[in-house]
């Protein structure tokens, strides 16, 4: 019988043939990448996530599996192994062996063979018994994952356990060849996606409609995570959730523990909430700008009309062989040329592009990979483009042509950073296409990014992100039972 992640009667069931569909996908690629990976003795190891305390005391960071170990086997316990035998096509999950008070604090101990139903793989042992068990299967190398994250930096822990040594180790076909697997996304997978980033969706729609002067950034984060959790099943969020007003906005990673959502919206703020829920392992990345009191002035529509230009140009150019660069530029271009049409810019928008204004006003990229991790592996691999050294693209996750399968955000923005604006008015290459004094309106401002998360198809691409985007859109959802929003602090929790 099918076993799935499930959260209640309400929420998605992911079913394990999910996970099996990926174990055999990376198994095919590595036989054909492999030599003699047919013949016996070749096994791929992972390690999955670890518990890990916090500082010295005895309470733990909330635990999230490890990308690549979900990926194979959507295990949720931590401390687990997990190997894949490339001749027979077998799969092999290790737990922890726990004592018997186990069950007095963490529940009842769950026997191997059940998790061997449980999560659909062909046999179950305890992490002790991983030499013995490998011995007896003839395993002669060992496949380990080594790789560094491009978007990190950082370098992935191969498993390691007591009595490896007595194994041949390979740390070099795994790394690249996982990450290609994990940057197209299987029809279940896609199907997951598309329901984070509904959830998702749904409960940016759910903050549009409790905002307003005098609501704090941080009570639009608590409807975000309740809507996606109570609704959705999302017990995480795929990063730290972004609720940036007025200038705020203009804060791109804006929200972290020097900066903790805390502001008041005022009367007249724009609204930048970049917020995603995480189902299965499988995240959302979403953001919506808008008037903290529901209606557009002039200035702000300039400036949200820029970015939405720019993400409907993407939208409608994106197809497989595209190159993810020229998404970039394109968006870009396009944003200029309404800047420069609004007298925020003057001059030729190629020669604003060569002097590096277009890094000024977005100095993120275009959009990135999203998968089980927010920015997904493979946006650098060997055999596709290196990262650019130019402006704004060398900020880019990935400069790779488009391919069926993929799923990326597109996210243009549009910013008035003060030490950016600053930098640009004392560079003369620069400051010549900015008009100086209507710029001046915008100090304060904050920004506005407008982020889609899309699935590249055969023709072209589907956006799976269902919020209102035009201006008119999003007046009219914010405009329902405006006059009767309350703060949270004046509705009734309790009855007292
Ligand atoms: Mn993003």
């Amino acid at each position: 019988m099918e076993s799935h992640f499930v959260r209640g009667e309400h929420t998605m069931r992911v079913p394990m043939s999910l996970f099996a569909d990926n174990r055999k996908r990376l198994i095919d690629r590595l036989r054909t990448k492999l030599p003699r990976a047919t013949e016996p003795g070749s096994v791929v190891l992972l390690k999955g996530g670890d518990e890990v305390s916090l500082y010295c005391t005895d309470v733990s960071w909330p635990f999230k599996q490890e990308s690549f170990f979900q990926w194979c086997f959507g295990v949720e316990e931590p401390e687990c192994y997990g190997a894949l035998d490339l001749a027979s096509g077998k799969s092999i999950l290790f737990f922890p062996r726990h004592p018997a008070e186990y069950a007095t604090w963490m529940g009842r101990l769950c026997p191997l063979e059940e998790f061997r139903q449980r999560y659909q793989v062909d046999e179950t042992y305890h992490v002790d018994e991983l030499e013995r068990v490998l011995s007896s299967k003839g395993t002669k190398k060992l496949l380990l994952l080594r790789g560094v994250n491009s978007d990190s930096g950082l370098t992935t822990q191969p498993a390691t356990f007591d009595g490896i040594d007595k194994f041949q180790t390979d740390f070099d076909i795994l790394y690249p060849e996982f990450c290609e697997c994990r940057v197209i996304k299987s029809p279940k997978e896609i199907e997951v996606l598309r329901y984070v980033v509904k959830v998702s969706s749904d409960a940016h729609k759910a903050v549009m409609r409790m905002v307003k002067p005098g609501v704090a950034e941080f009570q639009a984060e608590a409807q975000f995570l309740h809507h996606a959790y109570a609704v959705g099943g999302c017990r995480h969020v795929s990063y730290t959730c972004i609720c940036g007003s007025g200038e705020n906005g203009s804060i791109l990673h804006y929200g972290h523990a020097g900066a903790p959502n805390n502001k008041v919206l005022k009367d007249g703020d724009m609204c930048l909430f970049d917020m995603g829920g995480n189902y299965a392992g499988y995240a959302a990345d979403i953001t919506c700008s808008f008037p903290a009191n529901g209606k557009f002035t002039e200035d702000q529509k300039i400036v949200y009309d820029a970015v939405l230009d720019a993400r409907n140009a993407v939208l409608q150019a994106a197809k497989p062989g595209v190159l993810w660069s020229d998404m970039h530029l394109l968006a870009n271009r396009v944003m200029l040329e309404a800047l420069k049409k609004a007298d925020l810019l003057q001059g030729d928008v190629e020669d604003m592009i060569r002097a590096g204004v277009h890094a000024v006003f977005q100095p993120h990229g275009l959009g990135h990979f999203l998968g089980l991790d927010v920015h997904d592996v493979g946006g650098y691999l060997p055999g596709y483009p290196e990262r650019s050294a130019e402006p704004g693209l060398s900020k880019l996750r990935t400069a790779r042509p488009l391919k069926a399968g993929m799923v990326l955000t597109v996210e243009p923005g549009c910013y008035f950073i003060d030490w950016l604006l600053q930098k640009a008015k004392a560079d003369p290459a620069q400051a010549k296409f900015i008009n100086w004094a209507n710029i001046e309106r915008f100090r304060g401002f904050g920004g506005v990014r407008i982020e889609d998360d899309v699935l590249i198809t055969e023709t072209g691409m589907e956006n799976l992100t269902d919020v209102p985007r035009t201006v008119e859109e999003i007046e009219e959802w914010m405009s329902y039972k405006r006059a009767e929003i309350k703060l949270p602090q004046e509705l009734k929790h309790l009855p007292l």
